[in-house]
């Protein structure tokens, strides 16, 4: 799973993406993303459930999950003719599977803003015009084919007909096709068409160092927009970020303090992101590590299982299955299974998020 950073030139993105991906948690670990280009990064998701978990199993390694972020250059106003670096902007979104909006929500004067001035949601209408204009064009170029193959009888390329014009619909009265239900099968029948509108976004709205919560009256208007839309609004000052990021621990703590903030503005956005992307985690707990392990809201224990290796799922047998309250009251696993608390969980087992796991499989 991966999540494309897009936004307007010059609104912090890629300062963002640096800081973001700078984490060497990250890049010691033993992440299977094999070409990491300049522009794509792995971030690790902080997890404050894996220090409660190494209170009491003590691993040689702590793991976080881990996503894959792409910095995609900046869109501006006429991408979707081919403006800028338009096609082959809009071919990498397209390629996401969801997407982190930055918006400009900080005054520099030594930072020109492309429009001219700050407002963040002229700026969101001119990337979201983009993205639904690109995205009538891919239904208007898939529609005479999908059109044939219904008249031949193909009952997905009806379903798909049905979609395609229920899109156009609600692109034309310019909505983005996220606040769109469609039915399963017409949903599945164009999934292939990677339409940019329909996924996911979180908008990160970046703020003045003197506004980390982000009261300001643009921001507010960021978090109305968004709510409106099903999306969510995270605050970061890329810029302060990208210093804090840099700082080791000792310092980090007292510039954190001093500027008011808990944790880092960065671990919200990753753990945001994750959100926005459909995952929660399940964790791996023994002495050699400690894990979290990223899956889709609602995958079954195989496809849990499944996520570690595909031996795993094509052989699964059972998962049995604790949870942190447990093993903060118990202990030791020993003890959660003494106490009949270690659940024995078979293949049609939902996943909850923070599930603690063995997997038992045969192959
Ligand atoms: N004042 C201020 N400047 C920022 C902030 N984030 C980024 N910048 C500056 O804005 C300029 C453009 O940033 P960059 O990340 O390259 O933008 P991109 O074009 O969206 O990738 C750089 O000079 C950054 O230092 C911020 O939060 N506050
Ligand atoms: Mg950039």
């Amino acid at each position: 799973m991966e999540a494309g950073i897009v936004g307007l030139p010059n609104v912090g993105k890629s300062t963002l993406f640096n800081a973001l991906t700078s984490s060497v948690s990250a890049q010691s670990a033993n992440y299977p993303f094999c070409t990491i280009e300049p522009n794509e990064g792995i971030v690790s998701v902080p997890d404050p459930r894996l220090t409660r978990i190494t209170q009491f199993i003590v691993p040689q390694k702590i793991i976080p999950a881990a996503l894959k972020l792409v910095d995609i250059a900046g869109i501006v106003k006429g991408a979707s003719e081919g403006e800028g670096l338009g096609n082959k902007f809009l071919s990498h979104i397209r390629q996401v599977d969801a997407i982190i909006q930055v918006v400009r929500c900080f005054e520099d004067p030594d930072v020109t803003h492309v429009a001219g001035n700050v407002d963040p949601i002229a700026d969101i209408d001119t990337i979201e015009t983009e993205l639904v204009l690109a995205d009538m064009q891919t239904l208007e170029n898939a529609l005479p084919k999908a059109e044939k193959s219904a008249r031949g009888g193909d009952k997905e390329a009806k379903l798909r007909v049905a979609a395609i014009q229920k899109c156009n619909a609600h692109l034309e009265s310019e909505q983005p096709l996220r606040t769109l239900e469609l039915p399963e099968g017409e949903a599945n029948a164009i999934s292939s068409y990677g339409l940019m509108t329909a996924k996911p976004i979180l908008y990160v709205a970046n703020v003045d160092e003197s506004d980390l919560a982000g009261e300001h009256e643009l921001v507010q208007k960021v978090r109305e927009h968004a709510q409106k839309t099903g999306a969510e609004v995270a605050c970061v000052c890329a810029k302060l970020e990208a210093e804090i990021a840099e700082l080791d621990e000792a310092d980090r703590a007292e510039m954190l303090s001093d500027v008011g903030l808990e944790e880092p503005s960065l671990n919200v956005i990753a753990r945001e992101t994750y959100r926005t992307l459909g995952l929660q985690s399940y964790f791996t707990a023994g002495e050699k590590e400690v894990r979290a392990w990223p899956v889709p809201i609602g995958a079954t224990a195989p496809q849990a299982a499944g996520v570690i290796h595909s031996d795993f799922e094509r052989g699964f047998i059972r998962a049995e299955i604790y949870n942190l309250d447990d093993l903060e009251q118990y202990k030791t696993e020993k003890e959660i299974r003494a106490a009949g608390k270690l659940r024995v969980e078979g293949k049609a087992y939902v996943m909850q998020d923070g599930d603690i796991c063995h997997f038992l499989f045969n192959v």
